[in-house]
């Protein structure tokens, strides 16, 4: 079996401690991504985070003051490119407000393409999709009818990028929990590894703003998933993803069953059973601060149920 790489060791909660704030003087310079890495793991706010990676200190060093003021977070002079084909998957269902920002903000920090994946959103999310797409041929929109769940919604994301020949695919939320300029980050630290998973619930890694019933919640899904398959991943519901696109055109990704959180885990699972690398980096996860979370109870009862059953379900290869 391929190494199964968990990067870090001891989860930190920082959950009570209040968002992240940055000004330009607390700006901290590092040489590379995996210098960054370190940094966060290190307890780092990657919010002011500046990542060289071949751009010139003094202008890095303004455009991300800029960026800061602006309310953008530490944006690089151009937007950092990645050496594989990425595309990076948000699938939405009522994100009128997120949609354009959350885009922009993603071509802000990475030169990459993007699939926006709508459920027929009442609230007019899939028009706006489309005057994206129309004026950016990097945006690309799959409208589907009526909401059909977050799992669902991946597949079909996974099914365009391995039709069109994508190297890497990215899984993101709209909801701006995940923020853009750990983005790159993500993507690069993908070279050895064919799956990266922005996780909480590893050194440096937090969440910011959730009450103690979300919190409970989340920590309780993991622990139970843990105990339950075991297979070491430390967060396993986390939906900030970057997988190797020829590691998914492994997987019998027909026999996917989950929908909500069930989904990451059943995917996590199929990755380190398959005996694929999987490494998790730290973020700080961001409650979303506009629109309305998916999360209900139906979404709980079905990781509680099909957990178990995933030892037999994936085999091992
Ligand atoms: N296409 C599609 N997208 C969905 C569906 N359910 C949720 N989403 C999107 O999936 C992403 C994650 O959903 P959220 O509502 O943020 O769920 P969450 O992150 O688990 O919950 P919160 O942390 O409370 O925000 C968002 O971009 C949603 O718009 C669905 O059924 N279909
Ligand atoms: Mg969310």
């Amino acid at each position: 079996m391929a190494q199964h790489q968990i990067a870090a060791t001891q989860s930190k909660d920082m959950s009570a401690s209040p968002a992240p704030r940055s000004t330009a003087d607390e700006l901290v310079v590092v040489a590379d991504f995996a210098a960054a890495e370190q940094a966060v793991t290190r307890g780092v706010d990657s919010a002011r985070l500046v990542v060289l990676a071949g751009q010139e200190e003094a202008a890095a060093r303004a455009a991300a003051a800029q960026g800061i003021a602006a309310g953008h977070g530490p944006t690089p002079t151009r937007p950092h490119a990645a050496p594989w084909r990425t595309l990076v998957v948000i699938p939405t269902y009522n994100e009128k407000d997120n949609l354009e920002p959350i885009v922009a903000a993603i071509h802000r920090y990475l030169d990459t393409d993007v699939l926006i994946v709508d459920d027929g959103s009442p609230d007019g999310t899939g028009a706006i999709a489309d005057r994206l797409a129309a004026a950016d041929p990097r945006i690309h929109v799959l409208h589907r009818q009526g909401k059909q769940g977050l799992g669902t919604a991946y597949l079909a994301g996974f099914a365009f990028a391995l039709q069109r020949g994508y190297e890497r695919v990215c899984e993101m939320d709209a909801d701006f929990s995940h923020a853009p300029w750990d983005l790159p980050r993500l993507v690069m630290a993908s070279k050895d590894s064919e799956l990266v998973i922005g996780s909480r619930y590893v050194r440096g890694g937090c969440t910011v703003g959730w009450d103690f019933r979300r919190r409970l919640l989340s920590r309780g899904a993991n622990l139970y998933t843990r105990f339950t398959i075991g297979s070491g991943v430390r967060d396993n519901t986390a939906g900030f993803r970057c997988f190797w696109a020829s590691a998914l055109a492994k997987l019998d990704l027909a026999a996917v069953s989950a929908q909500g959180y069930a989904f990451q885990i059943e995917m996590a699972y199929r990755m380190v059973r398959a005996g694929f690398r999987v490494r998790e980096i730290p973020i700080h996860f961001i409650d979303r601060q506009v629109g309305k979370s998916k999360m209900d109870g139906k979404i709980a009862r079905e990781a509680l149920l099909l957990v178990p059953k995933l030892r037999f379900r994936v085999p091992r290869s």
